[in-house]
């Protein structure tokens, strides 16, 4: 039963390493290789080129190397197969310790210690407790929920946001259109995790931004992305950041990767970037789990963490 592995942007080499070292009974090929289509079972793949996954007539499901979707649910020749994503305490972790250090960058004010280093001055600024700053997550999915509970742990008092009711320990939870406002008027710092879908494209836009709550300790809100970028706007969160409407932010994920260079994002007043790295898909880790997957299904289990279609995520 061959595996097709199909990662466009990644270097393959590693991925092929890993999997044939977790699964050394399995046939494993790239979209170059000579081998026989009709062998294909399983593709793990990472924005395949649209239609390509229609050429293999035996493919059983589609594996996203991502924890992400959009890259396979914008494809209008995707097969009607089962898609499923990544759900791994390792991506997991990884992308709470990029909220986690986000989060503490505006919370600490190291913006103004980085300068300060960079001329020589010592300039101590006024600090608050964690306590006394709200964290609202947008997306309190798998992602969401564990940067929720490690901010807790901290001390910041958290809220979340869904498309459905949720329900956590200690966080306030708010979901669908009529909880949006009321989530937005008690944070501080926003931290979007959602999924790219129809409904959440262009979400974070001037409205959003205004709605945000502006009397917290850091002077106004600031803004965290490391869900997909075109569920913001960046013309407006360079316009509220111009004008001292929000007093920061942290990206990982922009609208066009790689960020263009003459992006005024590049330049713009206590903004933190980094170039789509939040939660990167590590071969060893994720082919243990592809490849357990798999082996579970072969057992006659249901797969796990399917995509709904229907809903995009
Ligand atoms: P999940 O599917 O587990 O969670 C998605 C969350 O978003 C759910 O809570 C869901 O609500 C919520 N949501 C979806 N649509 C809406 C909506 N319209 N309104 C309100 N809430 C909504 O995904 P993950 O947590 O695993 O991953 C989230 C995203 O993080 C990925 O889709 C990907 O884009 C991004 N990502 C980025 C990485 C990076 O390196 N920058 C790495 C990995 C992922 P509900 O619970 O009700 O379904
Ligand atoms: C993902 C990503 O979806 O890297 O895993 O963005």
């Amino acid at each position: 039963m061959t595996i097709l592995v199909a990662v466009r942007g990644w270097k393959p080499d590693h991925w092929i390493d890993a999997l044939r070292a977790t699964a050394p009974d399995r046939t494993v090929v790239l979209p170059g290789d000579a081998f026989d289509p009709t062998a294909v079972r399983y593709a793990l793949v990472w924005k395949p080129e649209p239609g390509y996954l229609r050429t293999f007539p035996k493919l059983e499901a589609i594996f996203s190397l991502g924890a992400g979707v959009d890259h396979l649910t914008t494809d209008p020749d995707l097969p009607d197969l089962p898609v499923v994503r990544i759900v791994d305490p390792d991506l997991t972790g990884r992308m709470t310790e990029w909220v986690v250090l986000n989060v503490l960058l505006h919370h600490r004010r190291q913006a103004h210690y980085i300068t300060a280093q960079a001329t020589g001055t010592w300039k101590p600024l006024r600090q608050w407790a964690a306590s006394a700053v709200r964290v609202g997550i947008m997306g309190l999915g798998e992602l969401g929920s564990d940067a929720a509970q490690a901010l807790q742990a901290l001390g910041f008092r958290v809220t979340g946001w869904s498309r459905t009711e949720k329900r956590m320990d200690g966080v306030d939870c708010f979901h669908g259109d009529q909880g949006l406002a009321p989530f937005l008027a008690r944070t501080d710092i926003l931290v979007s995790l959602l999924p790219l879908t129809a409904e959440t494209e262009n979400l974070i836009d001037r409205a959003v931004i205004d709605a945000l709550a502006k009397g917290g300790p850091l002077g106004g809100p600031v803004i965290l992305n490391a869900g997909r970028g075109r569920s913001l706007v960046e013309a407006d969160l360079l316009d509220a950041l111009a004008d001292g409407r929000v007093k920061g932010a942290s990206l990982d994920v922009f609208a066009t990767e790689p960020l263009p260079p003459d992006s005024p994002l590049w330049r713009a007043p206590n903004v933190f970037l980094t170039p789509h790295v939040a939660a990167e898909s590590d071969p060893e880790a994720l082919s243990r789990y592809v490849i357990g997957e798999i082996a579970a299904y072969e057992a006659g289990r249901p797969l796990r963490h399917l995509v709904d279609r229907h809903k995009g995520y």
